[in-house]
């Protein structure tokens, strides 16, 4: 069995031939690709809203394709997905949001040769998926808020929607607490964090990443988000998060990390790697300074992996679970999922694909 959050180099592509053979290129309306560009630019980020824009890519998808035959409309929306799946591929939430919306699709072009049927249980699903999104983070909020006490200082790190929703819940419901924002190199989301607290005048301090220990005496919890969880409750989530949870576990510290259940990763129950995006050297070092250090290697992960036993508990729109719980979440979810889909809708870098 492969170790979790560590990726498969050489996981085959059975989409690859199916693509070559059913799907082109021209057939992939161009605000599906402005949307697939926007999540690869990380213009659009975020586990939750990369499954959200995903699947309204879809819609879209739906809503303009020309197919007249069910079978065409499913070939369409196939190759939106393909285009999507290769964008990031760490979230494990933009796949099971292309299943969600896949699954549907397809027991309705079994169900039904009509078109607009099969085109309406697209939207429909999609519709679906956003809706139950957006209140997966309000019930999370909800959830969480009751976690936290007056009094409290909280450290967060990145920027995860769910995560706020915890800390700006427990505020509206009157409970008086500071945060600690890491500022979240390199690409400082922690600043969008902090923009977004100070905004319901919640008191932050910004540290940079590297000073997490040092001021963990004073922290009482740590809350985080997760790109993805693992069947044995291991959380991957911004590079860093792990050596936070490190330091917490030292102190004494709880770590809660915040995560809606379509970032549960069905992969991992067989046994499958979550594949931590590898970006650009040039997040690290410009290419000017590079250029001057001849020989130098760099490395860019954009996120890690933090075992069960440093999360104390994961806050989900169903309920608060310890981490090991997170094999029941998923044997739900495989309810709703064919192996063939789980099999079909993976994410892949455009390395891979090449
Ligand atoms: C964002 C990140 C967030 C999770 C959860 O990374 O690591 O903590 O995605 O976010 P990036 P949310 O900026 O690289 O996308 O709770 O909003 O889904």
């Amino acid at each position: 069995m492969p170790e979790l959050g560590i990726r498969q180099t050489n996981r085959e592509s059975p989409r690859r031939d199916q693509e070559d053979k059913t799907v082109s290129a021209t057939k992939i309306p161009v605000e599906v690709k402005r949307i697939a560009d926007d999540i690869r630019d990380m213009k659009i980020r975020g586990a939750g809203e990369l499954a959200r824009s995903a699947v309204r890519a879809l819609m879209i998808a739906c809503q303009k394709s020309s197919a007249k035959t069910s079978q065409d409309l499913l070939a369409d929306i196939r190759a939106a997905a393909v285009a999507l799946l290769e964008t990031r591929p760490t979230a494990v939430s933009l796949p099971n949001g292309i299943r969600y919306v896949m699954h549907r699709v397809s027991q309705a072009a079994q169900r039904t040769q009509e078109v607009g049927q099969v085109r309406l249980a697209g939207i429909k699903a999609a519709e679906e998926f956003i809706a139950n999104s957006n209140t997966a983070i309000e019930r999370i909020g909800e959830i969480g808020a009751r976690r936290i006490q007056d009094g409290d200082v909280l450290l967060t790190h990145c920027n995860s929607s769910a995560a706020i929703s915890v800390i700006k819940t427990a505020w509206k419901i009157g409970k008086r607490f500071h945060v600690y924002a890491t500022e979240t190199r390199p690409r400082f989301q922690g600043r969008l964090t902090a923009g977004i607290l100070l905004e319901q005048g919640i008191p932050v301090t910004m540290i940079i990443d590297d000073a997490a220990r040092h001021f963990m005496r004073d922290i009482d919890k740590v809350v985080v988000g997760a790109d993805a969880v693992s069947a044995n409750g291991a959380v991957v989530n911004k590079i860093g998060t792990s050596m936070i949870a490190l330091a917490a576990k030292e102190s004494n510290v709880n770590t809660f990390v915040a995560a809606e259940t379509y970032k549960f990763s069905p992969e991992t129950m067989i046994g499958e790697a979550v594949p931590i995006e590898q970006r650009s050297t040039d997040e690290v070092i410009g290419k000017a300074e590079l250029e001057g250090l001849p020989g130098l290697e760099v490395k860019n992960p954009s996120f890690d992996v933090t075992a069960p036993e440093y999360i104390d508990l994961i806050i989900t729109e169903r309920g608060i679970i310890p981490p090991q719980g997170a094999i029941l979440i998923l044997q739900e979810l495989m309810g709703t999922i064919t192996p063939e889909e789980l099999d079909e809708y993976k994410t892949l870098t455009l390395a891979e694909v090449d």
